[in-house]
């Protein structure tokens, strides 16, 4: 029997079945729209970002958010992913919080994730080599990122309304943050580490800070000038912290619990430089931190001056190792040869 195609039957037939197949065809992405409406949380987006840069040798630390601007909109999430062996913290504060010690987060830590409006400050606890943290923004603002332990380690976080445009795409802060870690690691002025030095002079350390539009961000050298140096029992050495932000210490003997303050056979000389004297190479002194002052601003009290120098006299000859107890870890070490 011949079918014939005019038929009504035979007709709806096909016209039913070449509905089907749209719809087949349309199913993934009815089921889409219809999980978007129910789930508006599914349309949000995940990106990514760095903490940190370092040189091979650990000894000159990126201390920075690659990118530190991001623009998103309101319901994504950001995670961050740490780079280098100095550690560091995500931490988003309220407006006008005051900056709390990195020991007690602010107050508290959330691990692994968090949540940020702007009402109730975030914090991740310290962050080590490799370690991710992960903030979402459910609520349109622009919030300030920074580093509990390190000064001028800031960025922002543009949210905007989902019916915004975004300006950029992940691949541009991948770039960005590409470009930023290899300008701070390449810092021509940080790889001065001995310049302008009196004779038995030390510089500890050397950095600059670097801002963009979003915050700054520096480069610290972790490393002392003269890593040895030699000298005749009876002198007096002089170390010096050239860091604009990044505190030492140089340490002789046992490393103390606290790092902050001298040890207590530790003086102040007239010049407000701190001194100590060593008797044998198994004696132990401690500078405690030696770091520049911070930034003034006007309208606000100034800054004492910062305790930046540290001497110590050899009485005897011998060789005398020594550390910096923040940042041994990446390197920071040194040696004093005294010579009768
Ligand atoms: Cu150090």
């Amino acid at each position: 029997m011949a079918i014939n195609n005019s038929h009504p039957s035979v007709k709806q037939f096909a016209r039913k079945s070449q509905l089907l197949r749209i719809f087949r065809k349309l199913k993934p992405m009815f089921f889409f729209l219809a999980g978007l409406a129910l789930f508006p949380q599914l349309m949000s987006a995940q990106w990514n970002a760095t903490i940190g840069a370092q040189s091979q040798d650990l000894g000159r630390q990126g201390l920075a958010f690659l990118p530190n601007e991001i623009w998103i909109h309101a319901g994504d999430s950001i995670t961050w992913t740490m780079a280098p062996a100095e550690p560091h913290t995500v931490t988003f504060l309220t407006a006008g919080q005051v900056i709390p010690p990195f020991t007690e987060g602010c107050p508290g830590f959330s691990s692994g994730s968090a949540t940020f409006d702007g009402t109730t400050c975030a914090t991740s606890p310290l962050l080590f080599q490799g370690e991710k943290f992960s903030v979402v923004f459910p609520r349109a603002g622009n919030f300030k990122l920074i580093c509990l332990i390190h000064r001028n380690m800031t960025g922002t976080v543009h949210v905007l309304e989902p019916s915004e445009s975004l300006p950029h795409d992940q691949a541009f802060y991948d770039r960005v943050a590409q470009e930023q870690s290899k300008a701070l690691l390449a810092d021509e002025h940080a790889s001065a580490l001995k310049h302008q030095h009196p004779e038995n002079g030390v510089m500890v350390g050397n950095g600059e800070i670097v801002a963009t539009g979003g915050g700054s961000h520096s480069v610290s050298v972790m490393r002392f000038g003269d890593p040895e140096i030699t000298v005749h029992a009876g002198d007096t050495v002089e170390w010096t912290n050239e860091d604009p932000i990044t505190p030492h210490t140089v340490t002789f003997g046992t490393e103390p619990q606290d790092p902050v303050p001298p040890s207590s056979n530790v003086t102040v000389d007239a010049d407000g430089a701190r001194h100590g004297v060593l008797n044998s190479p198994s004696d132990s002194v401690h500078s405690g931190f030696i770091q520049s002052a911070p930034q003034d601003r006007i309208g606000l009290e100034q800054a004492p001056s910062g305790i930046t120098r540290f001497r110590v006299t050899f009485r005897k000859p011998g060789i005398y190792p020594y550390i910096c107890a923040l940042h041994d870890v990446l390197g920071m070490k040194g040696k004093v040869i005294v010579l009768p």
